[in-house]
């Protein structure tokens, strides 16, 4: 066997089993290879940012690692915004980043560059430039082991061509992957006193706790001891809709979650981080917990969140007391003349299939999506873990390779797609159950809200041109076509309700363009600066019904 060969072999043999590529002439003899290993499914992406976005929303799905295949330095640096937001959801990827052979590096040949140090960025946690054909195989699996984790992370094995190509491969077994442990007694009793000694308390939970069965147990502490629960900002994957436990999202504007934790005592983080505002703004505070509340962690990201919650609830008393579900509803179709955002999200709620998986990258037209999908059948959410845009489509791609049963739903704003719009083609390829909402506003609608919040003055015309998407207006429904993927554009609820209904109902993927006004423009656009600036001063009941209208 050579290099490569074995390689595939161990990786496959780890439960690696599929390959979202972008190769190169250094990774030749990996591309070669994958024809001898039957088990390797190979998904060629037509942008490195497609290839580690669909890494990330495979591992979401799957709960384990795919492999991206990169070209060297500028490959690998094309994929980072994906691997970002994956190293910021602590989901598991491992890349195969190919390099010049060893000898060819001194040479500075035009495509040589340092690739361990584009890769720090986003795996700190594991870069290994492979250094022999015989090592090969051991670096793969500790490639593999890292990633897994606990908790998961992006590994980066750079792969020099002549470590490929020469002979002498020997696969290695499956890595030993360490179990996660629950919190120890002492951390859950005395978190457990502290939530009975009155006052009161908040659970905030991330990660492994938004599965299934961390949030009943969470749901049946919540019922029991009369918790709040709340879920980190952006989760990289959450299970929600009808029957599973009703949980509150953190706002992603911090003036709102900072109200979401006014009047707490304590809040106690499972699998989450302290929440901090995304941004700072001038004279806003950046750490949002407030400062009369004590903050207790029940269990870290390198703990099992099931387990200890289990654990806390045994120490309340919890464990039998019945969590309180979402309640089955659906909103109607949306009527009337004009699409807006809003009623997409209603046609959404009111045709959402079984066993979905929605992947939110909607951005400001996303706003009412929580509301009209709260009673839907059970889905599983995702969204963009580390804020850096161009996530949505290819973690859709991802999510229905893990997932070949589950119909996947990608809502995405036009600013986000045209970052890896890409995605679309390989959609088309692989005949995947994706249907894609696009929303076109014609605009980077948030950042015309982050605009007036940032307090700039003088917001001149070429300021404004930088955040609106007019001049050629771009058309999705179009662009779709030419990918390969069939398409509709739809401007009013009645059209774009029957458009989606066709999508879900025809296998393969498909495109609705939804043509809508921002959903923050005008008045409320000029209001919400001094909505967001007066929150904190207002009564809680005022303030939570304006939260509730403007972000549900
Ligand atoms: C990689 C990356 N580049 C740029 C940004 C800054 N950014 C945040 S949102 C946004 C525009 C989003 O526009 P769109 O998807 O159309 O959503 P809308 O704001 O219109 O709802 C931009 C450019 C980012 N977050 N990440
Ligand atoms: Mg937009």
């Amino acid at each position: 066997m050579n290099g490569a060969q074995a390689l595939m072999q161990t990786l496959v043999d780890a439960g690696v089993e599929v390959c979202f590529t972008n190769p190169g002439t250094s990774e030749m003899h990996f591309v070669a290879a994958l024809d001898s290993a039957p088990r390797m499914r190979a998904v060629l992406c037509l942008f490195e940012g497609v290839a580690t976005g669909a890494a990330d929303g495979y591992a979401r799905m799957a709960g384990k690692p795919a492999a991206t295949l990169l070209h060297l330095g500028c490959g690998l640096g094309n994929g980072l915004a994906n691997l970002h937001n994956a190293r910021k959801g602590k989901v598991p990827v491992v890349n195969i980043v190919g390099d010049h052979a060893t000898y060819h590096v001194p040479l500075d040949a035009q495509l040589q560059s340092d690739i361990e140090t584009v890769a720090r960025n986003v795996s700190p946690g594991f870069v290994r430039t492979s250094r022999s054909t015989a090592e090969l195989c051991r670096d793969a699996v500790e490639a593999v082991q890292a990633a897994k984790g606990p908790p998961g992370q992006v590994a980066t094995l750079i792969l020099p061509a002549d470590v490929s190509w020469g002979e002498g491969g020997a696969p290695e077994p499956a890595p030993a992957i360490a179990k996660p442990v629950a919190a120890a007694d002492a951390d859950v009793q005395a978190i457990a006193d502290a939530i009975r000694s009155g006052g009161r308390t908040a659970i905030l939970l991330g990660g492994g706790a938004l599965r299934d069965s961390a949030l009943q147990t969470a749901a049946r502490i919540a019922a029991h001891s009369g918790v709040k629960l709340l879920t980190e900002t952006f989760p990289a994957r959450l299970s929600r809709g009808a029957g599973a436990p009703a949980v509150e999202r953190l706002a992603y504007l911090a003036e709102m979650a900072s109200l979401q934790l006014r009047n707490f005592d304590r809040l106690v983080l499972v699998d989450a981080k302290a929440p901090v505002s995304f941004f700072a703004y001038p004279g806003k505070k950046s750490y949002l917990v407030p400062e009369t509340c004590a903050v207790h962690e029940l269990s870290s990201p390198e703990q099992d969140a099931a387990a200890s919650l289990r654990k806390l609830a045994m120490a309340l008393g919890a464990d039998n007391a019945p969590p309180a579900p979402a309640p089955a509803s659906r909103p109607p179709a949306p009527r009337g003349k004009k699409l807006t955002a809003e009623k997409v999200c209603k046609a959404i709620g009111h045709l959402l299939p079984e066993e979905a998986i929605v992947v939110d990258e909607a951005i400001t037209s996303g706003l009412m999506l929580s509301k009209y999908t709260a009673g839907a059948p059970r889905h599983d959410l995702l969204t963009l873990t580390g804020g850096a845009i161009g996530q949505g489509l290819p973690n859709a791609v991802g999510a229905a390779i893990a997932c070949p049963d589950r119909p996947v739903l990608a809502l995405i704003g036009d600013g986000s797609s045209m970052y890896t719009i890409q995605a679309l083609w390989t959609m088309a390829r692989e005949k995947l159950n994706v249907t894609t909402i696009i929303f076109n506003n014609a605009s980077y609608s948030v950042l015309n809200v982050e605009l007036e919040r940032v307090g700039a003055d003088k917001i001149g015309p070429k300021a404004r041109a930088q955040l609106d998407l007019k001049g050629p207006t771009l058309n999705f429904a179009q662009l779709a076509e030419g990918m390969g993927v069939p398409a509709a554009r739809a401007s009013d609820p009645q059209g774009f309700t029957a458009a989606l209904e066709r999508a879900l109902r025809t296998p393969g993927p498909h495109l609705i363009e939804a043509m809508t006004p921002p959903t923050l423009s005008g008045l409320r656009l000029r209001l919400l600066p001094h909505i967001l600036g007066s929150l904190d001063k207002m009564p809680q009941p005022l303030a939570q019904m304006l939260k509730r209208k403007i972000a549900p």
